[in-house]
């Protein structure tokens, strides 16, 4: 492995059983329970929010401000809740890391649960992954037998009890509010914010929602100190991530890295593009995120880096593809992936998504001549701005981001579609264009 790599939530991954309780306490694993119970719970957030850990779901808010929201002086009981809901096309690291080593989740919950001062915590699972659900409840059990979970842990007084809870397979429970109206056995879709969850979240409670990554963090902090993590990565997105390889790359997988990593450095890991094809553009964050180019190899791969390339960092779902692949074909199969997925509750997004797959799909089958495709294709950035900042939630947002990125990179392959009446790279018509 290359001194690149930064293996501490992978650590286990490919050990023996690795997902045993043993294993993990062999390593360590629950030892950080007694740190925070020797802290008070504010100081758990102090060295969290000292650590610079921000949000690992996609939107990269500072973790320990987000638990400081909680109001301590509302009677209400607090709740933590884990989004584990892992859906965005590309994005492939919270269900791996919770097959790997669930224990680490399990113990990143008990100590932000304790730091917010949470007796009640949920893990909400896609409801698709049953092997998944079924090994955290294994490692939630094993952890009540052991003594970390239940009435007071470690003889510290403090209780925590976890319910690992299955998700009905909607990629809009992945949005936190939709989360929590799924979770309270209502149809998912989002609520108006604010108020945030951490001021009126589960059961109108306040509650503190994080991704999976983010709260597997934890352990590891409360256990090496805020100034370990900070020192990796860059100054303001610290730490350790997992970057999740896909599509046309010789090794695909799961890498741990520093935050600012490259795309670049990251192909060197994994082996490169394969054989005989060149690099032609690549989400860094899911598909949400707008697609960026070989011209963005050398772009850190952290939330300011990303940002300045004009894109986002979501989850670090770095989906490759290489020259034999037609982006037109590639954004209308994310956009009919967004169009399924709308919940309906807004119009722009409901409507919207499906006008944009009715474009696409006529410029990909050769359905539209040239003179009308041209009107199209700006048709189709229009349909865009309408939108972006018009809709309820991300998920409108983030349907539009492959189109109006490819369009910015692309247009001249969109444009060869009408010359060619249709996709140039089906081989049922010339393939000469390239
Ligand atoms: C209290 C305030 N809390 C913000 C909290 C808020 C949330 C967090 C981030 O979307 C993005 C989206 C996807 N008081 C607060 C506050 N908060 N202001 O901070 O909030 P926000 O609105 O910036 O983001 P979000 O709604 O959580 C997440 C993008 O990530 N994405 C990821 C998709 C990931 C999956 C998956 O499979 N894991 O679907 C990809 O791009 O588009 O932009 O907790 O409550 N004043
Ligand atoms: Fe639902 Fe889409 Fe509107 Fe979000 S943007 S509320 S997913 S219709």
């Amino acid at each position: 492995m290359s001194d690149t790599l930064t293996p501490v939530l992978t650590d286990l991954w490919d050990a023996k059983k690795g997902w045993k309780l043993q294993t993990y306490a062999a390593r360590g694993g629950y030892d950080a329970l007694d740190t925070a119970f020797a802290m008070s719970p504010d100081d758990v957030i102090a060295r969290v929010k000292d650590s610079g850990l921000r949000g690992r779901g996609g939107a990269g808010f500072p973790t320990g401000m987000k638990w400081s929201f909680i109001p301590q002086d509302n009677p209400r009981p607090k709740y933590l809740v884990v989004n584990a809901d892992e859906s965005e096309p590309g994005t492939c690291k919270d269900i791996p890391l919770m097959m790997g080593n669930p224990h680490v989740l399990v113990e990143g919950v008990i100590l932000s649960a304790y730091a917010i001062r949470a007796n009640q915590a949920f893990i909400y699972i896609r409801g698709e992954v049953l092997h998944v659900i079924r090994r955290v409840q294994a490692a939630v059990a094993e952890a009540y037998a052991a003594g970390h979970l239940g009435k007071d842990i470690h003889g510290s007084g403090y209780d925590l009890d976890v319910v690992v809870h299955a998700g009905a397979g909607a990629y809009i429970c992945g949005e936190e509010t939709a989360l929590l109206e799924g979770l309270e056995g209502r149809r998912g879709q989002p609520r108006l914010r604010p108020p945030f969850p951490a001021v009126a979240g589960l059961y109108a409670s306040p509650t503190v929602i994080n991704n999976v990554e983010s709260i597997a963090s934890v352990p590891a902090i409360v256990r090496n100190g805020a100034a370990w993590f900070s020192a990796m990565g860059t100054e303001k997105s610290a730490g350790h991530g997992i970057f999740s390889l896909s599509g046309h790359v010789v090794r695909p997988g799961q890498y741990e890295a520093p935050l600012g990593i490259t795309l670049r450095e990251l192909l060197d890991l994994a082996g490169g593009i394969r054989p005989g094809h060149e690099l032609k553009f690549w989400t860094p964050g899911g598909s949400s995120t707008p697609l960026l180019t070989a011209e963005h190899l050398d772009v850190p791969l952290d939330f300011e880096g990303v940002g300045s390339a004009g894109s986002m960092l979501g989850t670090r779902a770095l989906q490759v593809f290489d020259d034999t692949v037609c982006v037109v074909r590639a954004v209308l199969r994310w956009t009919e992936f967004y169009k399924h997925e709308s919940c309906g509750k807004c119009t722009p997004c409901r409507e919207g998504t499906w006008w944009l797959v009715q474009a696409l799909r006529r410029l990909e089958h050769g359905e539209v001549d040239e003179a009308d495709g041209a009107v199209l294709i700006d048709q189709l950035l229009d349909q865009c701005d309408n939108i972006l900042g018009r809709s309820f939630c991300a998920l409108g947002d983030g349907a539009t981001s492959p189109i109006s990125s490819s369009i910015k990179y692309f247009r001249e392959e969109y444009l060869a579609h009408l010359t060619h009446g249709g996709c140039p790279f089906d081989p049922a018509r010339s393939t000469a264009w390239a």
